[in-house]
């Protein structure tokens, strides 16, 4: 089955809970298998909105890239996200980071994700879990992408996780 890479992210509402329920979501869709520790994060790209909270899974899926992308669209609706600004505040958000070592360029789905390797609150989540993975296009693994960031002090542990037992046994 192929290997995913999600990120979530949420800066409205009870943050944790949206990332539970995220999770609780894409169960049935797709096979989770690592769960990184959550992480407060300064927001990138407009400075004027709330902390996000971060984290990244692995998972295995049969679902292929649009598929699974319409099935992450269809939790973030369910969960009350409506259109939002660029960048902006959202409950909930659900990105594809890797499916396995494709490449997809389409109008509404890019894979890898095409800023990931900017993004210290993607790789700093993404390195808990697969460090050693490697970037089909940049070539590079990902402790080497997050190297190559400076630490600009964004992305800080938060003091809850979530448990893939919690996860799964709620099912
Ligand atoms: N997501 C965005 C825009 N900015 N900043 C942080 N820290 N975390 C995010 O998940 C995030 C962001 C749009 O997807
Ligand atoms: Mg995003
Ligand atoms: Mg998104």
């Amino acid at each position: 089955m192929p290997t995913i890479y999600l990120a979530l992210g949420a800066n409205l509402g009870d943050r944790m809970q949206n990332l539970r329920a995220a999770l609780r979501q894409l169960a049935p869709h797709i096979k989770l298998t690592r769960l990184s520790p959550v992480y407060e994060t300064e927001p990138w790209g407009i400075a004027d909105q709330p902390r996000f909270l971060n984290m990244a899974v692995a998972a295995e899926t049969t679902l292929p890239p649009h598929a699974l992308l319409h099935a992450l669209k269809h939790i973030e609706q369910n969960m009350g996200r409506t259109e939002t600004i660029r960048y902006g505040p959202r409950v909930i958000d659900l990105d594809i980071l890797l499916y396995d070592a494709r490449v997809v360029q389409t109008n509404d789905l890019e894979i890898p994700h095409p800023r990931l390797a900017e993004r210290r609150f993607v790789l700093v989540p993404l390195n808990d879990i697969a460090p050693t993975l490697v970037h089909p296009c940049l070539k590079k693994a990902v402790q080497e992408l997050l190297r190559a960031l400076p630490d600009d002090d964004t992305v800080h542990l938060f003091p809850e996780s979530i448990a893939l037992t919690a996860v799964q046994s709620s099912n």
